[in-house]
């Protein structure tokens, strides 16, 4: 594994910040080398077992993370603010055999894991030092990442070694990573944007991260005041809430964190759309254009902006090396220039597969092994532009991806509804804001619809508006039309 031996290169560098706590690189070999021992126990190899972990951002995260993977164990990170029925879905799906957790979370899942019979270990937990690990090869499986897409249950996207090496040096060479970078952060660490984009590049450029334990636009200012920070990434809604933090701010401060934003080597924005009012908002604010990149969990990064030559608004930038993009028509036959068409993808950084679904994952990919993105795109003098998705079923909020079908399928379970469509609208600060409009029964009370929901589902899965119908509005198949259910909320 390069990180390793990157790390190995690095020994004596600072890797991880936790407030006034630090750990060198040679700190988390060891830490990861005891923690694997005390995973494998009495094995020489993990097997690809699943191995799922619900830790804090910090130094004990990515201990945990290389553990599993010098023990030959794949990966499967729980998001740390879901629900118990959300959780188990994860553990379930993959079957995973080992639960590891930072003390915090055992009492969450302490009862399911003697139920099932699963290995519970805390962080705390150690090892020897000198049990032999073993060879793990370019090809196995890695990680196991939950996406919601045109199926109402989340998949898990299969990625191997290779692909996440693929993914981390792409971009370390094209965003000119190195190791004298600080970055920071704050995304949560269940998606490939905080787990690869800001962890893994910075580890394998032998740079810098330090961590809060959640998003406060009042604690990252902080901190980028005390100018060690010099790499941010974050999604849209990330640096709305910042601009609409700053704008409380007194002149003074406004004017010290110009200074100290405007010494920072490279700020990015992705996950959703950047909006334009955002991007040129930040600039007055920081002196910087932010480098709006594409990507997706099945592929990691694709297209971005050029670190060098111009950040164009509005556009998510040219293929990255040894990414391959085309635009496809409905038959996946390359459009003609200046036209919309379907993103497929190919290269070292896709995915192997959705967990146990070789259909699902059969369906995704062309015959000749291009990878459908689903988002559609249009190529303006040599960038992209993003222009939709080609499935009404999928929402981007707050940088999530959320299944519309999923929520439907929650809320058809309830006595007061007959019937409903979720759909996204759009919003400056979320991206888009999840709406339910439903056929109702008598009785029927959106607050209490909202609570209700919001026990089987993470909050911002949730919808925010209501809207009571008699009849959703159909097409002559009988067939719930999305676009006019997102039409009567706008
Ligand atoms: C939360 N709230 C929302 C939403 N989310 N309301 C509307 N829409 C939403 N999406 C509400 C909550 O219900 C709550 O309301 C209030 O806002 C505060 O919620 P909280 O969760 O505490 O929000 P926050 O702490 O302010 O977090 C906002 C956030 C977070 C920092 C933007 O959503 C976040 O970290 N997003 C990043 C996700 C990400 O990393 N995605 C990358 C995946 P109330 O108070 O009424 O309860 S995509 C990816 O990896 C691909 C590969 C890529 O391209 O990068
Ligand atoms: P996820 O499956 O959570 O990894 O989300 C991937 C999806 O996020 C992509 O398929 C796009 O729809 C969307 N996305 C990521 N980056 C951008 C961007 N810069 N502009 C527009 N959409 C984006």
């Amino acid at each position: 594994m390069k990180i390793i031996s990157s790390a190995k290169y690095h020994a004596k560098k600072i890797a991880i910040v936790e407030g006034l706590k630090k750990w060198s690189y040679q700190d988390l070999l060891d830490g990861s080398v005891h923690f694997a021992a005390c995973l494998l126990e009495t094995k020489e190899h993990l097997q690809g077992a699943r191995i799922a972990f619900m830790v804090d951002p910090g130094f004990d995260y990515v201990k945990v993370e290389w553990a599993i993977w010098r023990a030959g164990g794949i990966a499967v990170p729980l998001c740390l603010t879901h629900p118990l029925p959300s959780l188990q879905y994860v553990l379930e799906d993959t079957a995973a055999s080992i639960i590891v957790v930072s003390p915090q979370y055992q009492s969450i899942l302490k009862g399911y894991a003697s139920d099932n019979n699963k290995r519970l270990i805390t962080t705390e937990e150690t090892g020897t030092a000198n049990q032999p690990l073993p060879v793990i090869e370019h090809s196995d499986p890695a990680l196991i990442l939950y996406t919601s897409g045109t199926t109402n249950k989340p998949k898990g996207v299969v990625l191997t070694h290779a692909n996440l090496e693929a993914q981390m040096e792409n971009l370390v060479d094209a965003w000119k990573w190195s190791a004298d970078d600080h970055t920071l952060c704050v995304l949560p660490l269940h998606h490939v944007h905080g787990i690869v984009n800001v962890i893994g590049c910075s580890m394998l450029a032998g740079a810098t991260c330090e961590f809060i334990p959640n998003f406060s636009a009042e604690k990252i200012f902080t901190l980028f005041l005390e100018n060690r920070i010099n790499v941010f990434m974050a999604v849209p809604t990330i640096y709305y809430k910042l601009i609409t933090y700053w704008e409380t701010l007194a002149a003074t401060e406004q004017e010290s964190l110009y200074a100290s934003l405007k010494k920072f080597r490279l700020m990015v924005c992705g996950s959703a759309a950047l909006p334009v009012s955002t991007m040129e908002k930040w600039e007055r604010i920081s002196g910087h254009t932010l480098l709006e990149r594409y990507g997706m969990t099945e592929i990691g990064m694709a297209i971005s902006n050029p670190y060098d030559g111009e950040r164009r608004a509005g556009y998510v930038g040219i293929p990255l090396p040894n990414v391959e993009v085309r635009l496809v028509d409905e038959q996946y036959q390359d459009i003609p220039a200046g036209e919309q068409g379907e993103i497929l993808v190919k290269g070292e950084n896709v995915f192997k597969e959705y967990w146990r679904k070789p259909e699902e994952t059969k369906k995704e990919f062309t015959t000749d092994g291009w990878f459908k993105t689903g988002d559609v795109a249009i190529k303006e003098n040599d960038y992209y532009r993003i222009v939709g998705r080609s499935s009404v079923d999928i929402i981007k909020s707050g940088g999530y991806k959320i299944s519309a079908l999923e929520i439907e399928e929650v809320l058809r379970n309830h006595e007061w509804i007959k019937d409903c469509a979720v759909a996204g609208i759009p919003d400056d600060e979320w991206g888009e804001l999840v709406v339910a409009a439903v056929e109702a029964t008598d009785g029927f009370d959106a607050s209490i619809i909202n609570q209700w929901i919001r026990e089987r589902m993470p909050a911002y899965k949730t919808p925010k508006r209501y809207l009571v119908l008699e009849a959703l509005p159909r097409n002559a198949m009988g067939k719930v039309v999305k676009n006019d259910v997102k039409k009567l909320f706008i």
